[in-house]
C-alpha cells in the first residue's frame, strides 16, 4: 500500500520531500516518515521499493548513534510502543520508518561535503574551477578524488527545484559568522567520521548533505535523515575509477533499466519489473547490513 500523507489523515501535515513526509506531533515534537517510493532522474518513480523507507531509517538512526559523541541529534524515539497516544492509529504504518524527533528551527542552509567530484560540484567546478569558493586543481575528471575533502553549503530550494551552491561567505551572511564556522567544522569532522567508517566496509562516501536546527534551549542539533542513500552518493569501492559517472551503489539496476526502456526523463516514469524491484531492494538491505554489522531483521524485529 503507498504511503502519504492523506493515510494520516488525523495529523498535522507540516510538509512533503519527494519521498517523505513530517507532521507536527504536540507543540514540541515532529514525526518524519519515510515512504518505499524512490526517484530516479529526478523523477518519482510509480513502482515502490519495499522496505526502502525502513531501510533509511534505520541507517540513519545508526548514523545517529555512531555521531552522538561529535554532535547531538534530533531524535527522540523511534520505539512506536513510546510514541504519544495520538500515533497509536497508525502504528503499524509508522513501525521501523519513522522518527519522533524534537521540533527545531532550522538553520536555512544545507551543509554538503564532498570527498569526490560530482554533480553540481562538478558541473561548478567546469565552470568556474572551483566549489563554493575553494579553488580546485585543474584535470580533475567526474569522479576524481578531491585533495582534501571540502566544505561545499547550499540554499534550500523548494520541492522539485535544485539547491544552489553558495560562497561560505554567503553562508555567513545568510546564518551568522559564528553559526557558519560551527556548521562547517561540525559538517567536516562528521564527514570525516562517516568516510572512515564506510571505506572500511568497502563503500565511498562522495558527497552527503546535512541538516542542523536548534533546539528550545538553543542546543545545535544534527536533523534529517543522514547519510543515507538519499542524502548521499555511495559508490562501491571496488568499481571505481575516474572519468566518468560511477555506478551507484543503490540505484544503478534502476537507471540501467529506465536507458534501456527509452524512457525521456519525462514524467510519468514507466513502472519497474519485479525483477529490478527485487534486485535494488537486496542492494538496499546490503547498504544497510553492510555499513551497520546488523542484520536488517533484527532491525526490523526491534522498531
Ligand atoms: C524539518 N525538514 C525537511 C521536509 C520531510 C523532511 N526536527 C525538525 N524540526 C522541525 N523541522 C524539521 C525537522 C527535521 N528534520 C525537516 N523540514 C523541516 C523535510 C519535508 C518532509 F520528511
Amino acid at each position: 500500500m503507498p504511503l502519504t500523507h492523506e493515510e494520516f489523515a488525523g495529523l498535522t501535515h507540516l510538509g512533503s520531500g519527494k519521498v517523505r513526509e513530517l507532521f507536527a506531533v504536540g507543540d514540541d515534537a515532529v514525526l518524519l516518515v519515510a515512504s518505499d517510493r524512490i526517484s530516479a532522474f529526478d523523477v518519482v518513480l510509480p513502482t515502490e521499493i519495499p522496505d526502502k523507507g525502513a531501510v533509511l531509517t534505520g541507517l540513519s538512526l545508526w548514523w545517529f548513534d555512531q555521531l552522538s559523541d561529535l554532535v547531538p541529534s534530533h531524535v527522540i524515539s523511534s520505539s512506536v510502543d513510546e510514541y504519544p497516544a495520538e500515533l497509536a492509529p497508525y502504528a503499524e504504518q509508522l513501525r521501523g520508518r519513522s522518527m519522533l524527533c524534537r521540533r527545531l528551527d532550522m538553520v536555512l542552509i544545507e551543509c554538503v561535503a564532498r570527498g569526490y567530484l560530482t554533480g553540481s560540484g562538478l558541473k561548478d567546478y567546469r565552470r568556474t574551477g572551483a566549489v563554493s569558493g575553494h579553488p580546485l586543481p585543474a584535470g580533475l575528471e567526474d569522479g576524481s578524488k578531491l585533495p582534501a575533502t571540502i566544505y561545499t553549503p547550499s540554499t534550500k530550494a523548494p520541492i522539485g527545484e535544485h539547491d544552489e551552491n553558495i560562497s561560505r561567505d554567503d553562508a555567513a551572511d545568510r546564518v551568522g559568522g559564528e553559526l557558519a564556522a560551527e556548521l562547517e567544522r561540525l559538517t567536516l569532522q562528521i564527514f570525516g567520521r562517516a568516510s572512515d567508517l564506510a571505506a572500511e566496509r568497502g563503500i565511498l562516501l562522495a558527497d552527503t548533505k546535512f541538516e542542523f536546527g536548534h533546539d528550545k534551549d538553543g542546543v545545535l542539533r544534527l536533523a534529517d535523515e543522514v547519510l543515507t542513500p538519499d542524502s548521499s552518493r555511495f559508490w562501491p569501492a571496488d568499481t571505481w575509477v575516474p572519468g566518468g559517472a560511477q555506478p551507484s551503489f543503490d540505484k544503478q539496476f534502476i537507471r540501467d533499466y529506465l536507458v534501456n526502456t527509452g524512457w525521456d526523463r519525462n514524467p510519468p516514469a514507466p513502472e519497474l519489473p519485479d525483477d529490478i524491484v527485487e534486485s535494488t531492494r537486496a542492494r538496499y538491505v546490503e547498504a544497510y547490513e553492510r555499513l551497520t554489522g546488523i542484520s536488517f531483521k533484527d532491525y526490523l524485529s526491534t522498531a
